[in-house]
C-alpha cells in the first residue's frame, strides 16, 4: 500500500519541514506501508505540479495537511484528486477544529481530527474503510457544524501515550538542507536547521490559541529518546542549528535542566533555541544558565500583552513582573531575548497598545514582534464568538486582523502594528544587534520579510 502526503504552497516567507507530516510518513513506514511526502511549500509547486507528482507516484490514498491559513489551497487541490478518483483526507489542526467545513468545501472523503498516527494506520489497515476509527470523519457522519454526532461531541483520534514509541519523522524525505533560509523566527545563526519536539501539548489556557484544545494535556517524550534523536540529526543530517518547537518547552524545570544538563554530558555542541516561545513564568536564573551553558543563544517569549487587564481577558495566567523577570533572566545568561506581541485582543484600546510599545522599547528585549490577532478555529476567542454565529475563518497572516474583537479598526491595529516595528527597531543598540546576528546571506530574505510586514510604510 501507498500513501502520499501533501504539504500545499501558499503565499508566505516561512518555509519549514512539517513536522506532523514527517511524524505520520515514518509511522506509516514503520509498519510497513509506503508514504511519499510533497512538499509543495518547499518545492514551490503549483497545482498541476502537485498534481502531476501524485500521479507520477500512484497512491493507494492521499492526504493532505491542513492549516486555517492554507484551506483554500487545501480545497482546491483536494477538488483536482477527486477529479482524478482519488482517495482524499485532510488533517492537521484547522481540519480537526472545521471538520464540518473541510469535508463540505473540499469535496475529501475523510477528515481526520487530532493526532494523526493511529487513525491513519487504522484507515490504511482498512483499506480507506472508516468501521468507526475514532477521529475519522465523512461527511455521512456530520450533518452540520456543531461537533457533534447524535448530540454527542465528536472525538479526537486515539493518541499514542507514550511518545517514545513513535519513530523519528521522516528527516530522509525532507533533508533540513533542502529547505531555503527561510526560518521560524525570520533569522538564525546557522544552517540547515533541524526541528524537534519533546513533547505534545500545553496545560495552560490562552484564550487566542487552540493547543491546549488540540492535544488535551502533555506528554513528553523520555530524555534519553530526545538526546538521540538529537545526536542522528547532528550526524546523518549535519545540522548546524537546532530549533524546539514544544508548546513551552521549560514548561517542567526538572526536565528543562535534566535535558540541558545530558546536552552537554553528550558533548552535544550546537546552537539551539526553543524558537516557538517559552512562558515567561517557566524562566528562572537557574533555567536560563542551563540553557544558556548547553548551547542555547536565543530565548521567544509569547509576552502578547502587559496590560493586566487584557492578560487576565486571554487568560494568560502571567503578570507583567514575571515577564520582566523572565527577560532579565534571559539577558544575564546572555542569550537573544524575542518578543512577541499581540494587537486587536479583547478589551484592547490605543492607549493598551501604546502600553505594550512602551514596554517593548523600554524593556531589555532584543528582537520583538508585532502580530494583528488572528482568531483561530478551535481556541476560546472563536469558540465565543461560534456562539454568536460568526464565521470563523482563521487565515490571516498576522499583518492585519481577520475579525475584530475590540472597538479599533482594522486599519488602526495595521498602522500600530507599524508604528510598534519603527519604534522598536529603528534604534541604534537594537539596529547594530540585529544586524550583527544576521547572516549576510539572509539579508536579501530579512528585507522581504520588512516589507511583507508593510514596516518601510511610515504611519
Ligand atoms: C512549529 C509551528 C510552526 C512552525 C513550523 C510550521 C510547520 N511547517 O509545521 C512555523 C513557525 C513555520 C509555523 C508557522 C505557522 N503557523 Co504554526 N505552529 C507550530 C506549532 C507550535 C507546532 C506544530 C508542530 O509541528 N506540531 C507537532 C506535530 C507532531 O503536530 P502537527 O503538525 O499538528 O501534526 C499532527 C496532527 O495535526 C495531524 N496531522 C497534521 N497534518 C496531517 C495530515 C494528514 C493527512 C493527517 C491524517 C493528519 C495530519 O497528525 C500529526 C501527527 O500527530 C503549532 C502549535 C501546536 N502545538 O500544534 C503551531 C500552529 C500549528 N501554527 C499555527 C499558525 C497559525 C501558523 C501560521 C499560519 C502563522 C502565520 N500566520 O504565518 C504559519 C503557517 C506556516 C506553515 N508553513 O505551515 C496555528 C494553526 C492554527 C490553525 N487553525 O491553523 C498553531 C496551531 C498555533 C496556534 N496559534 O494555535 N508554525
Ligand atoms: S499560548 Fe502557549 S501557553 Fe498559552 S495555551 Fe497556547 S501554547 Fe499554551
Amino acid at each position: 500500500m501507498k500513501v502520499v502526503l501533501i504539504v500545499p504552497n501558499f503565499d508566505t516567507y516561512v518555509i519549514t519541514p512539517q513536522l506532523g507530516v514527517m511524524y505520520l510518513s515514518s509511522y506509516l513506514k514503520s509498519n510497513g506501508i509506503e508514504a511519499v511526502i510533497i512538499d509543495a511549500l518547499r518545492d514551490n509547486l503549483k497545482y498541476n505540479q502537485i498534481i502531476d507528482k501524485v500521479e507520477k507516484e500512484k497512491p493507494d490514498f492521499v492526504g493532505i495537511h491542513c492549516l486555517s491559513s492554507f484551506f483554500k489551497q487545501v480545497c482546491d487541490i483536494t477538488k483536482l484528486l477527486k477529479e482524478r478518483n482519488y482517495k482524499v483526507y485532510i488533517g492537521g489542526v484547522h481540519a480537526t477544529f472545521s471538520p464540518y467545513t473541510t469535508l463540505k468545501e473540499s469535496g475529501c472523503d475523510y477528515v481526520m481530527c487530532g493526532e494523526g498516527e493511529t487513525p491513519l494506520l487504522k484507515l490504511c489497515k482498512n483499506n480507506f474503510v472508516n468501521n468507526n476509527i475514532q477521529g475519522v470523519y465523512s461527511l455521512s457522519d456530520l450533518k452540520d457544524d456543531s461537533h457533534q454526532i447524535n448530540g454527542c461531541p465528536i472525538l479526537k483520534a486515539e493518541v499514542i501515550e507514550n511518545l517514545d514509541e513513535l519513530p523519528f519523522p521522516d528527516w530522509e524525505q525532507c533533508p533540513p538542507d533542502s529547505y531555503p533560509q527561510a526560518p521560524h523566527a525570520v533569522v538564525a545563526k546557522n544552517y540547515p536547521i533541524g526541528i524537534i519536539t519533546t513533547s505534545r501539548g500545553c496545560p495552560f489556557r490562552c484564550a487566542f490559541c487552540s493547543s491546549h484544545n488540540f492535544y488535551k494535556g502533555v506528554r513528553f517524550r523520555s530524555i534519553e529518546n530526545v538526546i538521540t534523536e538529537i545526536k542522528w540529526q547532528i550526524e546523518k543530517f549535519k545540522i548546524k542549528e537546532l530549533q524546539f518547537i514544544d508548546d513551552n518547552l521549560t514548561l517542567k524545570k526538572s526536565y528543562a535542566l535534566e535535558l540541558c544538563r545530558r546536552m552537554q554530558e553528550e558533548n552535544i555542541k550546537i546552537d539551539w533555541t526553543p524558537i516557538n516561545g517559552i512562558r515567561a513564568d517557566s524562566l528562572d536564573d537557574e533555567v536560563a544558565v542551563a540553557m544558556k551553558d548547553a548551547g542555547c543563544y536565543l530565548v521567544d517569549f509569547g509576552i502578547e500583552a502587559v496590560n493586566k487587564d487584557i492578560l487576565k481577558r486571554i487568560k494568560k495566567g502571567e503578570t507583567i513582573e514575571t515577564i520582566t523577570n523572565a527577560i532579565n533572566c534571559a539577558n544575564k545568561a546572555g542569550m537573544i531575548t524575542i518578543g512577541n506581541f499581540i494587537f486587536g485582543l479583547p478589551g484592547e484600546t490605543k492607549e493598551t497598545i501604546q502600553e505594550a510599545i512602551d514596554y517593548a522599547v523600554n524593556s531589555k528585549l532584543d528582537r520583538a514582534g508585532f502580530f494583528a490577532l488572528n482568531v483561530l478555529p478551535g481556541s476560546d476567542i472563536a469558540n465565543e464568538l461560534k456562539t454568536k454565529g460568526v464565521e470563523i475563518k482563521g487565515d490571516s497572516l498576522f499583518s492585519t486582523p481577520d475579525l475584530l474583537v475590540c472597538d479599533l479598526t482594522s486599519r488602526q491595529i495595521e498602522k500600530y502594528i507599524q508604528k510598534a516595528y519603527w519604534k522598536f527597531y529603528f534604534r541604534p543598540r537594537i539596529l547594530f544587534n540585529m544586524l550583527k546576528s544576521i547572516p549576510p546571506k539572509q539579508y536579501k530574505y530579512f528585507i522581504k520579510c520588512l516589507i511583507k510586514y508593510n514596516i518601510f510604510k511610515f504611519w
